[in-house]
């Protein structure tokens, strides 16, 4: 029986007392300055989702108790830059892990990493393993607001401006979209499973990718992972709102200094059903998208990449305006030669050419043109296409206390756009129009970027960029057509210059406040100079280009104070600009209206948000955000201006579940303009969704939402002809990866 009994304790109690004893296991390390070796004394470390932490003695050495599993590990020490790191209990070794960190620099931009494919970050990041679509992350971002015009996609607007005031590029390359009436902005040409990480910079403090005012977005694409020797990842989903049916798959391959990854991915909707049961008729769309990369390493220094994105989509349902789009393609071509050196100065040198060409036909065949009030029983089938080809060439200099960045690009745009009207009276022969007439733009830029550490406490960030333009129209049609109602020479050239300026102080490693300033301009878009007869669906007239217009220019302050804890995080930042030259369209007879400068435009506004963690399995989210805009020329709000509005988030997480429940608000909006455009009042109204997903094993993951759970009927107030906002949608989808 004691024999038994001593069994029974090896067997069975033994190894769960020591279970008990490795439930936590020690990690040791160093941390230490990447660039000087030398170790970093009482930087910090913690264990992120949790409120476990601990901080290095002065020689930078620390001993973790780590509990057991995968940790994300976040470094960070005052002066350098925060380092993140996923640690797996099981793997850790008896000697000790060496952590180089960086000297800090000013982060301008605000980035959205896709937590699918890596730790998660914050509570954010969680929540965008669940997204299926670019909207859907800018959505989540305080100061983005889409202005929608169909269920296919939507354009960013960014603190109140948008179109040629705001900059969407993809792996900083320049691309401009085909349709003269909004219908496919370059974020629809870049699907979720390729898009490594969103990086949103609002207003004109950040310019290394394009002159603008009113920020840039910059979509960067997932590139080969030399890691995987073979890696696959599949996925089937569905969407009840639009009974949409979505398939992906990634391959990844790679042997040795070759890798290559490989996408597909395909959906279908149709029409999509607003709150209360409200069909929105032509909704629908079906589109595919691919692309492929290879990346070859040669030597330990060099990297080459070639990259291709192909994109296509039919019968995409435009229920807010005139038309809907038949058919566009696009093709987004890249080479880039990267060359990387961590012990030298010179820490980058990056070469790339770039080539994009986009199509768009859309037309009004499938509308009631007999009974509407504009173009009356008229068809007009429109076609648009762009071809952008552009070099950069990109250095970057490190030295101890502060870097260099110098970015030089030269891009040419042609740009093409025509239409036919067809009347449906048989013996009236079709007219034809050239809406762009092979508008040819040459762009030629310099960008620096320079950063300094004056103290551990201060830093300062000088951004300047320069542009300059030559434009032309060289399609015969199309300059017979523009110069029988323009009397002035159609050739422009435009040069920019802008200039910002960020200082940062860190009054603790917790709190840090922030000052930026811009002086910043933007050139008038292709469209604003030659459009010829382009229909405005938001003030209901045709808009005629003026070569003469002069760039906008705008002057801005932004004040920010960002606190960061172990287990919370807050930011708030109130922003105040002036827009002078700023471009409106304006009647010069009856029926037409020309682009003209005014002077001028005021914006002001205030974001704020926070996480904290209130366990390790329970979290919480918030934020605000509000924008005033004003047109002083006219005494009148500005158009497009979203409302005060919020949102909040409670998650529930645990090793392979997580569970979350958000509400979206919007405040009225009142203030509209009535002047320029045909916006009207918005009411508010209030958007409850509850989302997850759940790791079966490392194979299968299925993720779940339902999303307007009460079903409400609503409009965002940036939605063209008050578009009713998605009703109650039911989604699932099943991703199996190996
Ligand atoms: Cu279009």
């Amino acid at each position: 029986m004691r024999k038994l009994t001593i069994t029974f304790i090896i067997v069975f109690i033994l190894p769960i007392s020591i279970q008990a004893q490795i439930q936590s296991v020690e990690c040791r390390g160093v941390v230490t300055d990447a660039v000087t070796n030398e170790p970093i004394s009482y930087a910090h470390v913690s264990i992120l989702n949790t409120k476990r932490g601990c901080t290095c003695d002065k020689d930078g050495r620390f001993t973790l108790s780590l509990p057991q599993g995968e940790h994300e590990i976040r470094f960070s020490a005052m002066g350098y830059q925060e380092k993140r790191m996923l640690i797996r209990s099981q793997e850790i070794q008896a000697s000790e892990i060496e952590v180089s960190l960086f000297t800090r620099t000013i982060v301008l931009t605000e980035e959205v990493v896709i937590a699918n494919r890596g730790p998660v970050r914050d509570l954010r990041s969680l929540y965008d393993q669940n997204m299926n679509t670019i909207d859907d992350l800018s959505n989540k971002i305080d100061g983005v607001a889409l202005i929608q015009r169909a269920n296919f996609t939507s354009e960013p607007s960014i603190r109140g401006m948008s179109s040629g005031q705001v900059a969407a590029v993809v792996d900083g390359m320049k691309i401009f979209s085909a349709c003269v009436d909004h219908m496919d902005p370059v974020s629809a040409y870049v699907e979720v499973e390729n898009l490594k990480k969103l990086e949103i910079s609002k207003g004109a403090f950040d310019l290394r990718f394009s002159q603008n005012i009113g920020g840039t977005i910059n979509m960067i694409t997932e590139k080969p992972d030399f890691d995987k020797n073979l890696f696959t990842e599949n996925e089937v989903g569905y969407e009840s709102v639009s009974r949409l049916k979505r398939v992906r798959s990634v391959v990844n391959v790679s042997r040795d200094d070759i890798a290559m990854r490989a996408t597909f991915s395909y959906k279908r909707a149709g029409d999509y059903y607003a709150g209360r049961n409200n069909r929105v008729s032509r909704s629908g769309f079906e589109k595919n998208n691919y692309k492929l990369d290879f990346s070859k390493k040669i030597e330990a220094e060099h990297q080459l990449d070639i990259s291709f994105i192909g994109d296509n989509a039919w019968d995409i349902g435009y229920p807010s305006m005139l038309m809907d789009t038949r058919k566009t393609k696009s093709q987004i071509y890249s080479i880039e030669h990267r060359w990387e050196r961590t012990s030298s100065r010179i820490r980058l040198i990056e070469s790339k050419i770039y080539a994009n060409h986009i199509e768009h036909w859309m037309d009004d065949y499938d509308r009631d043109v007999i009974s509407r009030s504009v173009m009356k029983d008229m068809y007009m089938p429109m076609f648009g296409q762009t071809t952008t080809v552009g070099v950069t060439e990109q250095a970057l200099i490190v030295d101890k206390k502060q870097t260099l960045r110098i970015i030089g690009e030269y891009y040419y745009l042609d740009a093409f756009a025509d239409m036919a009207m067809e009347s449906i009276t048989k013996n009236v022969s079709p007219m034809y129009l050239v809406n762009l007439g092979s508008v040819g733009v040459n762009n030629i830029s310099l960008a620096v970027n320079y950063d300094r550490a004056v103290s551990t406490r201060f830093y300062w960030k000088l951004n300047a960029r320069s542009d300059y333009s030559n434009r032309n129209v060289h399609n015969k049609t199309g300059r017979r057509l523009l110069e029988g109602t323009i009397d002035t020479p159609l050739h422009q050239t435009y040069f920019t210059a802008a200039i910002s300026s960020v200082m940062e102080y860190h009054f603790s490693p917790a709190y840090t406040m922030s000052i930026a300033l811009a002086q910043s301009e933007r050139m008038p878009t292709h469209l604003e100079n030659y459009g010829f007869y382009l229909y405005n669906i938001q003030d209901g007239y045709f808009y005629m280009g003026n070569p003469n217009l002069k760039p906008e220019q705008s002057r801005q302050i932004e004040w920010r104070l960002n606190s960061q804890h172990t287990a919370s995080q807050y930011q708030l930042s109130v922003f105040y600009n002036t827009t002078s030259n700023y471009v409106i369209g304006v009647l010069t007879d009856s029926e037409f209206k020309t682009y003209i400068n005014t002077d001028r435009a005021r914006i002001a506004g205030a974001e704020c948000s926070g996480t904290l963690n209130l366990s390790a399995r329970w979290s919480i989210a918030a934020s605000a955000s509000y924008l005033y805009g004003e047109n002083d020329e006219l005494n009148e709000p500005l158009p497009l201006i979203a409302p005060l509005q919020g949102s909040a988030a409670i998650v529930y997480q645990k090793e392979k579940i997580w569970l979350g429940l958000d509400a979206r608000l919007a405040a009225a909006q009142k203030r509209i303009a009535s002047k320029t455009t045909l916006e009207d009042k918005t009411n508010g109204f209030a958007v409850l969704n509850i989302r997850g997903s759940v790791k079966w094993n490392s194979h299968f993951e299925w993720k779940f939402g339902v999303e307007n759970i009460f079903d409400k009927l609503y409009h965002e107030h940036l939605s063209v002809n008050n578009l009713p906002g998605r009703g109650r949608n039911i989604y699932a989808g099943i991703i199996v990866t190996y």
